[in-house]
């Protein structure tokens, strides 16, 4: 009897690198392809392009395979169980860094289970390169982008959003993958935060830096990116200016925005009553989502409705009442915000809105109450997380450090051990 040969692809595409896999493979027995399913892709890999459906119809046409299954996990023991595979073909690409996880466990369940581990060498050509490019380039399209959101939203418990106020920042939202454990992660899209875009020009967070500033930051991210954009759209301006930012963000390929119920001169969240911040009447806000929503011209692009009842101590009451109002006048979500240290009052208005809505996203920005997991908010109903300004809080402080240790050694050795190497700064950003 023939042996079973397993391999699973993630790819939206098939080159000269899978064909050698397949080609492998076909020499060793009846070849079984796996598909793995969207939700698990965008953990370890990237969004794909096309569906899983598509990606199994795709794999389907390779000549010669016995048969095409949907992978459902990263983790291979339930398919190694269900199809007990003489061999497990895989390109050798994966022998450090997070996929080292999916190795290991792959070795474990053969030896376990009986079978052999076959690696074939990573195809690291200049054609499959340039295909892997154009991919990238494609996921970062406009159309293409700016619906990962919803599909987003509908795959996965939680979407994860950091804070990116740069192409460099864009470029750690977009790598960062990490393995603990078993699981493979990463973000899932980028928060456009006003609070970092004006901290990082210098500027205070009162809706000072012009719009045209704020889409060159969107512009400097989307350039070396494809995950989705949140834009933090502040109060929004006036109703009559709004339209116009819908329009240029759902233009640019931005997948949402989010404004806050506030007028006047908008103060940071984060300072809570400490200073003057007057809340919009429920009827204007209502009118200024509901023109939002007529000025949108595709589906996928999101207003997501800010209510600060709570950073203003006006109660949850208060709270659920414009949440429902702001709902019916067309908000595509809400976002509730909270300066408490714990999350009680983030969790009891969750409980309580999904009493009466179980559909519409919550996002939450849990920079006060951070002691808060994932997973907990997920529990409550919470659809978007977003880490709203751990970067550049990050970087600061890193940097003050070192100018500050220059300034004392009246030289540079010091630095030395805070500082990244010549080589791998040099080497960062690859070239086309
Ligand atoms: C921002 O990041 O600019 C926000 C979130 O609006 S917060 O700073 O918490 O108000
Ligand atoms: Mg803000």
């Amino acid at each position: 009897m023939s042996k079973i040969v397993y391999t699973c692809f993630c790819t939206d595409i098939i080159h000269e690198g899978h064909m050698n896999i397949i080609e492998k493979a076909k020499k060793l027995g009846s070849v079984i392809v796996g598909v793995l399913c969207d939700s698990e892709m965008i953990r370890y890999n990237r969004f794909p392009i096309l569906t899983t459906e598509e990606r199994v119809k795709m794999v389907k046409k390779i000549p010669g395979i016995k048969d095409v299954i949907i992978q459902n996990s990263i983790l291979y023991d339930e398919v190694i169980a269900s199809i007990h595979p003489d061999y497990v073909v895989h390109g050798d690409n994966w022998s450090s860094g997070p996929l080292q996880v999916i190795r290991n466990n792959i070795v474990g369940l053969l030896k376990e289970f009986g079978g052999k581990l076959v690696e074939v060498p990573y195809t690291k050509n200049e054609t499959v390169q340039k295909i892997d490019q154009q991919m990238r380039e494609k996921m970062a399209m406009p159309e293409l982008r700016r619906a990962r959101l919803r599909k987003l939203l509908k795959l996965t418990p939680i979407v994860k959003a950091i804070e990116v106020h740069s192409g460099l920042t864009g470029l750690i939202a977009e790598k960062t993958i990490v393995s603990e454990g078993e699981a493979i992660d990463q973000f899932d899209a980028m928060w456009i935060s006003s609070l970092c875009d004006s901290t990082e020009k210098g500027k205070p967070d009162i809706e000072l830096v012009d719009m045209t500033s704020r889409f060159r930051t969107i512009n400097d991210v989307m350039e070396v990116t494809t995950k989705p954009i949140i834009f933090d759209g502040d109060t929004g301006g006036l109703t009559e200016h709004f339209v116009y930012m819908v329009r240029s963000l759902e233009r640019m390929g931005v997948s949402a925005v989010i404004i806050e119920d506030k007028t006047g001169l908008k103060k940071n969240s984060l300072f809570g009553t400490e200073v003057v911040q007057t809340q919009d009447n429920i009827e204007n806000f209502c009118y200024k989502i509901s023109e939002g929503k007529r000025s949108q011209l595709s589906d996928d692009f999101m207003i997501i409705a800010r209510i600060e009842s709570l950073i203003l101590k006006k109660g949850e009451d208060d709270a659920l009442k414009r949440a429902y109002a702001y709902i019916k006048a067309g908000a595509d979500g809400i976002m509730i915000h909270s300066r408490e240290k714990r999350p009680d009052e983030i969790i009891n208005f969750c409980d309580e809105f999904r009493k009466k809505d179980d559909k519409t996203p919550i996002v939450v920005v849990p920079t006060s109450f951070n002691t808060i997991t994932e997973e907990e908010l997920s529990k409550h109903g919470v659809n978007i997380v977003i880490y709203a300004n751990h970067l550049l809080r990050a970087a600061y402080p890193a940097m003050e450090n070192v100018a500050r240790t220059i300034l004392t050694h009246h030289r540079a050795k010091e630095v030395d051990d805070c500082l990244m190497s010549i080589n791998d700064i040099i080497t960062l950003i690859d070239e086309i």
